[in-house]
């Protein structure tokens, strides 16, 4: 009798010297009958994790670390500075007085603010002013520094969440970078610049929207939260979703960035959101109030700053005890041009 287990592992040892490997032993799990993410459900709670950040700026200065970052790594990915496949999630600090010198780069950026209000980052000679609750891009390739003011000039620590693509473009090799030859790069253009050419829902008469990315830099807070709470007053809550709202590239109608959706939404104190599942994987943050997120067999409860993570196709539901509004970022753009996007609400 010939003994088929011994004789077929003898045979995958000859193979795989050729770099072959037997597909009928890892089918189902490469062509799975629906998602099985890796990534797991993960909360980390300000309150635990801002006292450590700060702790990094008694370590080294944001110019000697290029860019002071604590990231975030789903415990399911380990060692991949990754929070979700695809995405990367990290908490930057800049003291008073500090420059995150001058870089650019593939990946694309997001900053959303989370405490401090006197930071500024400056993307393409524009000066863009940071406050709590907004969110703000840096696009692929542009040039970008990051600073704050000085002590005597009232600055304070500022943090807040970096939202990038750094594990897809990791993946796909697509990583370029380079250092500006100055610390910051110069000013060319007046605060405000970007925001009026294009947040007031018209554009440069002869502009043609020759690139994905956003030419908006920054989405401030108070005007996104008030979109918000007029839709509210007008009796628009959703069961899943409450409140809630896309950013957009308002040249194009699409995705402030080509690989990253970015969302705000709003949830009336007592809400009890129903289930969802997507299958871009999500990254919330805070803004305001307090709930309880229940994300696949995990419950988290949440408060203001407070981020948490949501696999690919595993359920969420959200509650609030108290008014509350929460940021999110997830791969949707690029699941989306893939025409892989699946949702269902339960
Ligand atoms: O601010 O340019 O969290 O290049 C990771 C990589 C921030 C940045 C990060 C970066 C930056």
């Amino acid at each position: 009798m010939t003994d088929v287990k011994a004789d077929r592992a003898a045979y995958y040892g000859q193979i795989k010297h050729r770099n072959m490997a037997p597909l009928w032993e890892s089918l189902h799990n490469l062509v799975p009958p629906q998602p099985r993410p890796q990534a797991r459900p993960a909360i980390w709670k300000y309150a635990e994790v801002r006292d450590l950040v700060m702790q990094s700026g008694g370590l080294i200065t944001a110019e000697e670390a290029v860019r002071r970052v604590l990231f975030l790594e789903n415990p399911g990915l380990p060692d991949k500075a990754s929070i979700t496949p695809a995405l990367y999630a990290g908490l930057q600090l800049i003291l008073p007085g500090e420059i995150a010198p001058s870089h650019r780069h593939t990946q694309s950026a997001l900053r959303f603010i989370l405490e401090g209000s006197t930071a500024y980052t400056a993307v393409d000679g524009e000066r863009v002013p940071m406050q709590p609750g907004d969110f703000i891009i840096t696009p692929s390739w542009t040039w970008h520094d990051h600073g704050n003011k000085t002590e005597e000039d009232g600055g304070e620590p500022v943090i807040w969440l970096d939202g990038l693509d750094i594990p897809i473009v990791y993946q796909l090799d697509q990583g370029f970078a380079e250092n500006y030859p100055g610390k910051v790069q110069p000013v060319q253009r007046e605060s405000g610049d970007s925001a009026a050419r294009y947040a007031q829902n018209m554009l440069p008469v002869r502009h043609v929207a020759s690139n994905p990315t956003s030419p908006l830099f920054s989405y401030p807070y108070d005007r996104t939260r008030e979109a918000l709470d007029t839709l509210y007053r007008h009796g628009e809550v959703d069961q899943w979703d409450g409140v809630k709202l896309k950013f957009i590239n308002p040249a194009t109608g699409s995705w402030p960035m080509p690989t990253m959706a970015t969302f705000m939404q709003f949830l009336p104190a007592r809400f009890r959101g129903r289930q969802y599942r997507t299958t871009d994987a999500t990254v919330y943050s805070v803004v305001e109030g307090s709930g309880v997120a229940k994300v696949g067999d995990r419950t988290f409860e949440f408060a203001a700053k407070d981020i948490f993570v949501v696999p690919s196709w595993v359920t969420v539901s959200l509650d609030a005890d108290v008014d509350s509004v929460i940021f999110s970022y997830s791969d949707r753009p690029i699941v989306s041009a893939l025409n892989l996007l699946r949702e269902e609400r339960i």
